[in-house]
Order: structure tokens, then sequence, then C-alpha cells
């Protein structure tokens, strides 16, 4: 249904088993070639277990295109959202979801390192992508008749929160591999970053999870570029075709100025050598995902994607314990960044280091505090949930102790970068800041954090028997509170976190030592 003005022309040459790419797009620009390695793996998800599935993909942090887990009867969106031709149903749109207001790129202009957006209701989007294919049915008519007619930008809806805006309207089911999801789990209970200067009731939705849905017309792409935080992020394609590229992380000063500074927008462009000087080096995977495929897209992996048909995805960006690291060393990067930047002013500012967290907060959407607040809540939860485990099952045997060793590696990644906080001296110097652990297990958000935690873990290790005792589980079953008070106290600094940890671990009878297998983190 959807059609659009900018589509692709892809030609072929192999090249010593590396493929050289010549693209043309319709409107004229000529474009650079790149140097193609190969291709994404693609595996049948229905084959593959979740401990594979960590093993080959989540630690080596490697991408792959997964087939078979958008069955229909989970994904009630492949059907809804889907006309019987597997093109968007726009109609379905406009009468359900109309009213909502969603953020749309402008596919042709520039704005800084990314497209220009524009907020409007879905509606409205719809109406223009139903121009779009009027006008280019009449240019197609045109350039059979050799005139032209006005070109219309190419739209494209992005980073819409459907899944918070309607929870009531189940369009689909996260695949159980990418369930051990930190950042949304915390977000449906927790605010990331709360910035009482600018807090307004319009940013609650935008900043309130990172599960989204995309709907673009063919042509339709996003420039180059790695994701929020260096998260993990998976994306389905409900109907269409993409085409992604991907660049391996250890190549990624390859698309940046000399600075670093500055990355590639657009890897089809005439990229200037001068300009970026490694980036005819660059060596790319590419894939292309059809309806019904989910691409995992693993941290630090910078990727361009674009439309080749009128295709609506779904998609979420997520860390855990495997990419934690990724995490706070982009904090740590930004950190610096955002220091030398007001280095100057130093000595004539009252809070300079405050100065710098606000701003590492504005550029990058959390800061050193944010983070440590996030990691310490986290490391309460998953100690909550041992304890709760081994008072409940002892030391047993199969899946209740693969959760239990779960809960030890986490905990193991935890202390792991509470250290590396520790000795980049992160926090230091601040005496205001305190996580209250006690104030935190009488938070009902605490409760729900730690039950969806302790819920997910089971529902990963499949242990159908248990969902139901833990089910009915509220905070005060989970865990003795009087018992937790006599080591819970306030965390000041990271160092106070590892000593939390590895109290926390020692009273269960653990040894809880770095190098144990059993909190060994990629
Ligand atoms: O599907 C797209 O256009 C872009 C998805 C993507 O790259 C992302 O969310 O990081």
């Amino acid at each position: 249904m959807f059609s659009s003005s900018s589509s692709f022309f892809v030609v072929f040459s192999g090249q010593n088993q590396k493929q050289k790419q010549v693209v043309k797009c319709e409107r004229g620009m000529s474009m650079g070639p790149i140097n193609i390695k190969g291709e994404i793996e693609r595996v049948n998800g229905k084959e593959l277990s979740y401990s594979e599935f960590v093993k080959r993909y989540m630690e080596k942090n490697q991408p792959v295109v997964l087939t078979g887990l958008m069955d229909p009867h989970y994904w009630r969106s492949s059907t809804d959202w889907v006309t019987l031709q597997g093109q968007p149903n726009f109609q379905y749109f406009s009468t359900h979801f109309g009213a909502s207001k969603v953020q749309v790129a402008d596919c042709d202009t520039r704005e800084f390192t990314d497209q220009k957006r524009e907020e409007m209701m879905v509606s409205d989007f719809i109406a223009r992508c139903l121009q779009l294919e009027e006008a280019s049915a009449v240019q197609c008519y045109n350039e059979n008749s050799s005139s032209n007619g006005p070109s219309i930008s190419v739209p494209y809806l992005k980073d819409w929160h459907f899944v918070k805006e309607y929870p009531e309207y189940v369009a689909y089911v996260t695949p159980m591999f990418f369930c051990d999801d930190w950042l949304n789990l915390y977000l449906d209970n927790f605010r990331i970053h709360i910035d009482s200067d600018t807090q307004q009731p319009d940013k609650e939705i935008c900043c309130s999870d990172y599960r989204f849905v995309y709907m673009g017309v063919k042509g339709s792409w996003t420039p180059l570029h790695a994701d929020v935080f260096r998260s993990y992020s998976w994306s389905g394609n409900v109907c269409g075709k993409k085409r992604w590229l991907f660049l391996d992380p250890s190549q990624c000063h390859l698309v940046f100025d000399r600075n670093m500074k500055n990355c590639v927008y657009n890897i089809f462009d005439e990229v200037s050598n001068s300009k970026f000087p490694g980036f005819s080096e660059a060596i790319w995977l590419e894939c292309t995902q059809n309806a019904g495929e989910i691409i995992f897209v693993p941290s630090g992996w910078y990727h361009q994607v674009h439309n080749l048909e009128d295709t609506i995805s779904i998609n979420h960006n997520w860390f855990n314990a495997y990419n934690l690291s990724w995490v706070w060393n982009l904090l740590l990067r930004d950190y610096n960044e955002a220091k030398e930047y007001i280095e100057d002013i130093k000595d004539i500012c009252d809070d300079f280091e405050g100065l710098c967290q606000r701003n590492l907060a504005a550029n990058t959407g959390m800061n050193f505090y944010d983070f440590f607040t996030f990691i310490s809540y986290f490391a309460l939860a998953n100690l909550v949930l041992l304890r709760y485990m081994n008072r409940r099952y002892g030391n047993g045997t199969g899946s209740s102790s693969t959760i239990s060793q779960h809960f030890s590696m986490n905990l193991g990644c935890l202390r792991k970068i509470a250290s590396e906080m520790k000795s980049m001296h992160a926090l230091e110097g601040n005496h205001d800041y305190v996580v209250d652990m006690i104030e935190a297990f009488e938070d009902p958000r605490f409760s729900k954090l730690c039950m969806h935690v302790g819920r997910t873990y089971i529902m990963i290790q499949e242990q159908s028997y248990l969902s139901l005792d833990f089910e009915c589980t509220s905070m005060c079953d989970l865990v003795d509170l009087n018992d937790m008070k006599s080591y819970t106290s306030q965390i000041y600094t990271p160092e106070d976190l590892i000593k939390f940890i590895d109290n926390g671990v020692a009273e269960l009878g653990d040894c809880f030592i770095e190098e144990q297998p059993i909190l060994h983190v990629a």
C-alpha cells in the first residue's frame, strides 16, 4: 500500500570474497562504494535454547537474525496491523490509534546527527503516507510522459511508546531471549533521571520506556548510529522488509572524523576521504530482514537501516549483566567529554561537578547518580531474590539452582561495575547523595520491581512450577524485612555498595570472590 519515490537500486560485484557495492538512489544522488564482507547469521529461534542464545550472541556480542519467534498467536499485531496483502493496515491505525501523538522523521532532512523530526497525530502521519503514495503514482505517470511533479519528503514514524500508551492492547509478547531486560523492568517502576527543572507532564511518556513501534514507507531509513546507552536492541518486522548494514565495534573509529567527534551520517553518501580518512577501510555486514524475522543488535555495533518496503517493526532497547559494562563505559566516556567541554569555566564555577553531571544527563540520558541508583536497586533486588531462593529451595539442584546462579552472576556483574566506579573515583566528594536501601524496601515500586525480576527469571528458566508460588508472593513473603534490615544501610559510595553486596552474600554462606565461575560475566 505504501510507496515512495526514493527506492534503491543495488549492483553487486564479487571481489576476493568481499563484495563491493555500488548503490544509486532514484533522486540522482551518486553513492560511494562500501565493502560488504558477508551476511548476518540466520537461526531458527524455535530451535535455540536460552543458554545457547546467551553463549553465542549475548556474551559474544554478535548479531543474529532469528526466525520463527513471531507466532501470530502471541503477536496480535501481525494480524490486526497488516492487510491480507501483507501491507500496513492504515485504516486500522487511523481508527484505533489515530489520536496518538508520535514523532515523525523527515528522511530527506538532516538535523545535526539525526533526521529532522516533527510531532504529529498518527492520523496525520497516515494521511502523509497516503499522499506520498498518490504522488508517487502520479510521478510514475509523469515519468512516462517525461514531466516531474513536486517531490514529497519521506515520513518515518519512530520511537512510538506504544506499550506504555496502550497497556491493555497486547500487540505482541516479548520473546524469551530478550526478557532479561533491566532497563525496561526498572522504567516500569522508576524514572532513570529526574530533572526538577525540566519535568513536564508531556515528557512522562517519552522517557517512560524503551519499547517502540516504527512505521515507515518504502525508502524511509535510519542514519548510521549506535544505540542509546550502548544497549542491546531487538527489532521484529510485523510486515515489510528492511536492509541492515552493520559495523563491528572494533571498527567504529573508522566512521569517525580525525577528532573522533563526528560520525558519518549516511554510508551511501559520497563520504569525504579527508574528513573521514578511515571510512573506506570499514568492512560491513549486511542483512535483509523479512516480515516475521527478528534481528538482535548487540552493544556498540554501528548500523544503518533502510525500509525496502512499507514496514512496521517493534523495537526494544535493553541491557543486563552481559552488557552493563558497555553502559558504564559510555557514561564514563561521555562524562569525560562533558567535563573537557567546560574545563575552562571550572575556576569560576561554584559546582563544577554538578554541572558536569547535569550536562551528562542532558546529553546521554542519565548521569553517574542515576546509574549508581540503578545498580544499587538491582543489587538489592537480586540479593532479596537470592535469599528467597535459598530459603525456599536451599542449595537445590536443577532449575532453582540455575535461577540462583543467575542472581549470583548478576550480583557479580554489579559488584564489578561498582569496583570500576570506585577505581574511577566516581561520585567522590558528594556527601549529599545517598541510596537508602531501607527506604527502597518500603517503596511499593521496589517490591514490584523485585516481583517482576523474579517472575522474569523463572519464566526464562521455564520453571512454571515456581511461578504460581511466586505470583502470590508479596514483599513480606519474599523476604524477612527484619532480617534484611540487619545489614541494609545507606549507600553513599561504590565502596559501600561493594560491602553491601559482600555482606549480603556472606550471610548466605557463599564465598563471594570475583574469580568464582558462578560470578563470571563476559
Ligand atoms: O528500523 C529502523 O529504522 C531503525 C532501528 C534502529 O536502528 C534502532 O532502533 O536502533
